[in-house]
């Protein structure tokens, strides 16, 4: 099987591509990566049964070319940080509306099985006392450029299925954690301002609460949506990992063997979503799939240590990254 893989030098998407060609002899992948500040080439470069292009997914020659040789498309690429999309707008909307709607069209021409990756963000938050969590029925109500782009995304895929018969699933997974993830992202930017002997950053007061699922187990439930999942349906993918940040940082410096309490209260995000949480019953019930990462402070553990012994992986984006927060307007609150 060739699978197409945008965003393949990306967080999730690297994981997706080596856990892919390591369990599966089969199937060979090619990624489409535009390389922006969030890749990086050595994530899968090099890697056995992996071709690298290096291009935009809004190509829509490139694209073409790229669709028509594949059995599967499974669509990774996207701009994906909030803060960045709250200072510079435009990226979010060219990649993940009109580099959607290039790769849809495509998709539709050569008719092929597509996988559509999207995110809990699209429905908004939900107060911390609400007894609910998100489901599929939920309505979408995404606050920032970033998850309005990909909630809009989202709408496109619907309405090409319905439209155009498009063979494609939809899934919407919490945040996720693990190896390869960029240094801008809330764990991995605690873990290496320890590492570098700078104190960890919260947002605000911290009471706002993820869902957190290792990037395996998100990839694990990709694959068996594309295997068994019905055709135009949407499946959302959570593991059952809601925590407030103040106890995930918490639990960083406890892990990394420093004072719980070390940490410094920064500026709070512009209309920072409160809380998201996943009902994963129709993946588990309809699908038989179970998360294998059960313990966050394992799963936590692993990933420390992953960063302790990868610096060379990071170190370069690091200070740029410091850089960014503080033309941002980022300041210490106590
Ligand atoms: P990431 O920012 O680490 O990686 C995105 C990749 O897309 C990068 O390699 C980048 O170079 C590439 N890219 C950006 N613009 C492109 C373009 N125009 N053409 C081709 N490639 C382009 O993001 P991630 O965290 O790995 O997220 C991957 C996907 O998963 C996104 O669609 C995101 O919305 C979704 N998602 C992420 C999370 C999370 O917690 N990180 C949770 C749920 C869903
Ligand atoms: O330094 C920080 N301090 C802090 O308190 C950073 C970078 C973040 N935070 C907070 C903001 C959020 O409440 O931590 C939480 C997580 O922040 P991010 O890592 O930026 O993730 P989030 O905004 O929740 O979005 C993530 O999950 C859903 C991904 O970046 C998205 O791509 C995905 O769709």
């Amino acid at each position: 099987m060739k699978v197409l893989v945008t965003g393949g030098a990306g967080f999730i998407g690297a994981n997706f591509v080596r856990s892919t060609v390591a369990e599966r002899p089969d199937t060979t992948v090619t990624v489409l990566d535009a390389l922006t500040y969030a890749a990086s080439r050595s994530s899968v470069e090099g890697l056995a049964g992996v071709r690298l292009v290096e291009g935009d997914v809004a190509d829509a020659d490139l694209v073409d070319a790229l669709v028509a040789e594949a059995d599967l498309v499974v669509h990774f690429a996207a701009e994906s940080h909030n803060d960045n999309s709250l200072v510079t707008p435009w990226p979010f909307v060219h990649t993940n509306l009109v580099g959607t709607f290039t790769l849809l069209e495509a998709v539709r021409r050569h008719k092929k099985r597509y996988h559509h990756i999207s995110t809990d963000e699209v429905f908004g938050d939900l107060e911390l006392d609400d007894p609910g969590r998100f489901n599929e029925l939920t309505p979408y109500n995404p606050s920032s450029p970033y998850s309005s782009t990909k909630a809009g995304s989202d709408l496109l895929v619907r309405a090409w299925v319905r439209s155009f018969g498009l063979e494609a699933t939809i899934s919407n997974c919490s945040n996720n954690y693990g190896p390869f993830q960029h240094v801008e992202k809330f764990i991995p930017r605690q873990i290496t301002n320890v590492i570098d002997g700078v104190r960890p950053r919260l947002y605000g007061t911290g009471e706002n609460v993820r869902d957190w699922i290792h990037v395996a187990d998100h990839n694990a439930a990709v694959w068996t949506i594309i295997e068994r999942g019905r055709i135009g349906e949407t499946y959302l993918i959570g593991a059952d990992g809601e925590m407030n940040n103040v106890s995930v940082i918490r639990l960083v410096l406890e892990l990394m063997g420093q004072d719980p309490d070390a940490f410094d209260h920064v500026t709070d995000r512009p209309g920072h979503d409160l809380r998201y949480a996943i009902d994963p019953t129709r993946l588990r019930g309809e699908l038989g799939w179970e998360p294998r990462f059960t313990s966050f402070r394992d799963g936590l553990e692993d990933t420390i240590a992953w960063y302790r012994s990868h610096e060379s992986w990071w170190r370069d984006a690091k200070e740029t990254t410091e850089q960014r927060y503080r033309a941002a307007g980022e300041q210490i609150r106590g």
